[in-house]
């Protein structure tokens, strides 16, 4: 998937001049592993307090999308996008109980809007593409934090142009906090043993310059590049002054999966999900996370050895067909990588043991659903056989048929502005249904409201996936059933998204509107 080669890029790179670096590509069979740039941690941001009548305070953000360039290369300035800077956003902070206003001013040079990825706020403030902001326009949500602590994050939600704004750098975290969470003696020192990790993987062309979606397997499997980058750095380490670490994870790669491990094979916690704190702490070796989803993990460093995240080769759930896209799904699946490093200092300070309980979490219960909502993920593909060799991409490659003009959707329906999908009653809880019909992985993510996993495929969801979470990965053939209460805002007119976070499968259409009012009619 190289499209820089080796030689290339240390050409770029300057490579034999003075603090040259070694840019280690995915994709290769060998990684250097020499983690040389310390991990850039984004800066927080926790609004300014306004003091309102009737002794009300808010908390208001002001946030800048604008342009900009940033040094990821030696010697070479790539464009970029950012939120208050240059690349990326801050890391917004705020507080269950807050009310929150944000004035987001559009400077990029073209329509754009920021989505509040996990939040529950009501539709016309959640920054789907129906609140779209034109250039040099602004837009000014106002809501109240109404849900348990947890690491969520906002991006780009443009109509058909999510994919290349969040890849240019039109994304952030933002974290919750709440008084369960800080009674919980966690590592909560941002930055120090409270660390988030945006995971990105991106490709340069040869001047240096972001390469989006130059060839017809980028809309297929979705963007994926060959220089990993964490909180946009290259080749990160970081150093740990404490003998626990928490790592905040967030995919924020526009279609790239990680299948996580430690390169020792040592052990992990996961304390929390996409929404926040688990019920106990879940210890696990390896995690799947799809873009859009977010995981907290505790590392253990008190064995004082330095520790390496990587990117295992991960199981294809569906068998290997001939054809172009059948291979750029295995390469999606075999890839391994490292990610980042964790160096612990010569004396580390001892920080109190994990609690055994987390928070309290409402049983599942999936009785009390009034519906199944059904969400069938179709990919046109596959309707002709054929050899993976010879030139260019179409029916002799295997992508035939219903690919020839691009489909992608949900329930046989690319996403309109114009068509409301689905409607649904205030208040109701519903099972929705999401079969994947299509070879590949997606990761499903349904705006406005947490859910909770009922099932894979009839089988109980592991110990991981028993929180509150907001994008849910579905193997390809898959069925995972979850339950979602739909409560708080109704709205006759603003509607919810969901769609597959796989940007550009999102952008192309898999993806729908649904309206939650009243009567549900
Ligand atoms: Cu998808």
């Amino acid at each position: 998937m190289t499209i820089v080669s080796r030689r290339q890029m240390l050409k770029l790179l300057g490579a034999g001049a003075a603090g040259a670096m070694a840019v280690p590509l995915i994709g290769r069979a060998q990684q250097p592993g020499n983690f040389v740039n310390p991990l850039l941690i984004p800066p927080v941001e926790t609004g300014t307090l306004v003091q309102e009548e009737g002794g009300l305070q808010r908390r208001h953000f002001e946030l800048n999308l604008q342009k900009g360039s940033t040094r990821f290369l030696p010697d070479v300035d790539t464009a970029t996008l950012g939120i208050n800077g240059n690349y990326l956003g801050p890391t917004l902070r705020m507080r269950r109980g807050d009310i929150i206003d944000i004035q987001v001013n559009n400077r990029i040079g073209e329509e754009s809007v920021l989505h509040w990825h996990g939040l529950h706020v009501p539709p016309r403030f959640d920054g789907g593409p129906m609140q779209s902001i034109v250039d040099g326009g602004s837009w000014n949500p106002v809501f109240d934090i109404r849900q348990q602590a947890g690491t969520l994050w906002y991006h780009s939600h443009a109509m058909h142009n999510t994919g290349p704004q969040v890849y240019r750098g039109l994304a952030g975290m933002l974290i919750v906090d709440d008084d369960v969470s800080d009674a919980l003696d966690l590592p909560s020192r941002y930055g120090v043993d409270d660390i988030p990790l945006i995971l990105r993987d991106k490709r340069f062309d040869r001047e240096g310059q972001f390469d989006y979606k130059s060839r017809f397997i980028d809309s297929m499997i979705g963007q994926h590049g060959d220089v990993m980058m964490v909180n946009g750095t290259i080749a990160p380490f970081f150093e740990a002054t404490t003998d626990k670490l928490r790592l905040r994870l967030l995919n924020g790669s526009n279609a790239r999966m990680y299948n996580l491990v430690f390169q020792d094979g040592r052990e992990f916690l996961q304390i929390a999900s996409d929404g926040g704190l688990l019920d106990k702490p879940v210890k696990l070796s390896r995690l799947l996370l799809l873009p859009g989803e977010r995981a907290e993990l505790i590392l253990d460093l008190s064995d004082g050895k330095p520790a390496v995240l990587r990117s295992q080769a991960s199981e294809n759930h569906f068998p290997v067909f001939g054809g172009a896209f059948s291979q750029g799904m295995q390469q999606m699946h075999s890839e391994e990588f490292d990610i980042i490093e964790f160096r612990p200092k010569a004396r580390l300070e001892r920080l109190p043991p994990i609690p055994e309980k987390l928070a309290t979490l409402p049983a599942i219960d999936a009785s009390i659903a009034v519906k199944t909502r059904r969400m069938a993920l179709n990919m046109g593909y596959g309707s002709r056989g054929g050899s993976s060799t010879g030139p260019g991409w179409g029916l002799r490659n295997g992508w035939g048929g219903g690919f020839g003009g691009g489909f992608v959707g949900i329930n046989g329906r690319a996403m309109t502005m114009s068509y409301i999908n689905e409607r649904v009653r205030l208040g109701d809880t519903e099972i929705w249904e999401i079969n994947n019909r299509t070879p590949m992985i997606h990761p499903f993510h349904i705006h406005g409201n947490q859910f909770r996993v009922l099932d894979r495929n009839g089988e109980p969801p592991p110990a991981q996936e028993m929180g509150f979470k907001d994008t849910v990965h579905v193997h390809g053939g898959e069925t995972v059933r979850v339950l979602v209460t739909f409560k708080d805002f109704a709205d006759d007119k603003a509607t919810f998204m969901y769609h597959c976070h796989m940007l550009e499968h999102e952008d192309k259409g898999m993806m729908g509107q649904f309206l939650v009012t009243e009567t549900g009619a």
